[in-house]
Formats: structure tokens, sequence, C-alpha cells
């Protein structure tokens, strides 16, 4: 391996136990048979597949106190950031393979404390339909995977605003959410209040996808971190139909094609979730055939011609 090559390490995390449908545990494995690993190795990539972590059945019951199986949310969580916390200080790469977004806590707390101990500015693009910005005194339904990011900017339980030892795990000033176009009576409130970054789909619509992505890129530096957390639901579900909650309007082929390979022409990818894939409810693996061609975008996989 060059000094140069990237090393990627997989990291798959089987559950839904933050989402609204059960199915999104499968995930992992159905990146794994469209051949993510396979297909990052063909670009040049040392990959390694750490395989799965466990943690606790979905037990499926109702809220309590406003919150879903959240002894369940925080044990994977937990899990999730000590292995993403572990690759991220051996130097490598790391692909969280969801798994619900709720899972995200656990990532990018790991990737915010390594930033912290490192020197490094976090930059995380948010590409969700959803804001995730709920609490369990506003969320309509009680599921975790409704709330990451508050939680990650203290907002939460401190079961899960603790996850990492700091609180909060960062600032609302790292996130940039794109391709929003479901968000909460009460989220809006919130997120409104807390100074959230939005580029909605309404904003990508009247600007597009490349001026949208310039201004959240904008600042990026050599000394930053970018962490992509990407629900597969920030799709169009016409592309895209293997997600728990499909919300029509949303990026196409093209759209989200150009958006990856913005991600990917500032050289700063330091780590992603790939989250809310959902065989359960994909054709033919469609959904995850297509998550692994963005991710490959992601990369640095380019059509371009010149
Ligand atoms: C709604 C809630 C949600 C998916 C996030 C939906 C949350 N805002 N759904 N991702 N698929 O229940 O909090
Ligand atoms: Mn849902
Ligand atoms: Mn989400
Ligand atoms: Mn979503």
């Amino acid at each position: 391996m060059s000094p140069t090559t990237r090393s990627v390490a997989l990291i798959g995390v089987p559950t839904d136990i933050g989402a609204g449908h059960r199915g999104s545990s499968m995930g992992p494995e159905a990146l794994r048979v469209a051949r993510l690993g396979e297909r990052l190795a063909k670009r040049g990539m040392h990959v390694v597949d750490r395989g799965n972590l466990s943690g606790p059945l979905n037990p499926w019951l109702p809220p309590t106190d406003g919150y879903r199986h959240l002894e369940a949310v925080v044990a994977w969580n937990t899990a999730v950031h000590e292995a993403i916390y572990t690759e991220l200080n051996a130097g490598h790469l790391p692909v969280m393979l969801g798994g619900d977004h709720c899972l995200a806590i656990g990532s990018i707390s790991a990737v915010s404390r390594h930033c912290r101990e490192n020197g490094k500015k976090l930059r995380v693009l948010w590409l969700d339909a959803h804001a995730d910005f709920n609490t369990s005194q506003i969320t309509p339904s009680g599921n975790i995977h409704g709330m990451p990011v508050a939680c990650l900017c203290g907002y939460g339980p401190d079961a899960l605003t603790h996850i990492g030892g700091t609180v909060p795990a960062t600032t609302p000033g790292v996130f940039r959410q794109i391709g929003i176009r479901s968000v909460d009576e009460g989220e809006k409130r919130f997120v409104h209040e807390v100074g959230i970054d939005i580029y909605d789909m309404r904003y990508i619509d009247e600007i597009g996808i490349k001026a949208a992505m310039e201004e959240a890129l904008a600042g990026v530096d050599e000394d930053t971190h970018l962490h992509v957390s990407f629900d597969v639901d920030f799709l169009d579900p016409s592309i895209a139909p293997g997600v728990g909650t499909t919300v029509r309007g949303g990026p196409n082929y093209r759209e989200a094609q150009l958006c990856m390979e913005m991600i990917a022409d500032t050289g700063r990818v330091g780590s992603l979730d790939i989250v809310e894939l959902n065989p359960a409810f994909d054709k033919r693996n469609q959904t995850a055939k297509l998550a692994v061609d963005l991710v490959e975008s992601l990369f640095g996989k380019s059509t371009l011609m010149r």
C-alpha cells in the first residue's frame, strides 16, 4: 500500500432500533451484496470489512417519555462511537453501513472527538429529506432516528448527549443539511432557533445543486475533516424506493451524482455514514446499487472528459 492509498474500514451496524419501520437492519448486507467493498477496492482504495457490530434486538415498543427504545439506542451508539473512534485513531477512513440514522450520534460524536484531539475543523454534510432535529418534547413519533442532530448539539437525553464524553459532542455551526423537504412543525421552529444551515429542496430548485453545494462546501480547507452522513431517503423515491419513509421531490440521479462529485473534489472526505437503506422496501436491491454508485463518486469516480 502506497502512503497515499486511502485505507477504508467498513463497519456494519445492523439495527433499525431508532426507525419507524423495520428493515434498515438489513442495510449492511444489502450494501455488501451490491459489492460496495469491491467497488471501492477497484478505485484503488485499500478496503477492510470489519464485519458487523452487535447489540440488542429491536423490541418494537411504543415510546416511553418521548423516546422509543432509548436504552437500546444508547447501547448501539456506544458501540458505534468506540468502533469509529478506533478506526480514525488507526488512520483509517471509517464507512458506517447502517442501520437507521440514530447511529450518527455514535459516529459523528467519534469524528468530532477525533477532530478535537487532532486540531481539525469538522464539517458535516447531512444529506437527507429530514432535518432529524426533534427532541422528546416535540417529536411526533418518539423515533430517535428523527433526533440525532439535536442530540449531537446537546439537546437530548443525557445518556445520548454524553456519548464520547464531551457535551455537546458538536455544534450547530458544523452542519450543512442538504435535500431537506420534510420537517415537523416544532422541529422547524427549533432548527431556526439554533441556526442550522439548511439547503432545502426549494432552495436547491431555485439556485441549482451546483450553487447550493458550493455554498455548503465554502470554507472547507486542508485543515477540514469532512464527514458525510448520507441518509438514502435524501434521493428522490423514483430512483431510491428502498427506504422506510419516502418523501417525493428529492434530488434526481444527475443532481445526486454532481453533489457527490463536488464533495469528492474537495479531497477532504474523512468519514461516511450510509444509513436508512431498507431492503424490505427495495426492488431487486436497486437502491443499494445506486447508493454504491453514488459512494464511488463520493470517493472520486468521475465520468469527466476534461
Ligand atoms: C419525523 C420524526 C425520520 C426518517 C427521519 C421523521 C423522522 N421527523 N424519518 N428519517 N426516515 O418522526 O421525527
Ligand atoms: Mn420514519
Ligand atoms: Mn435521517
Ligand atoms: Mn431521512
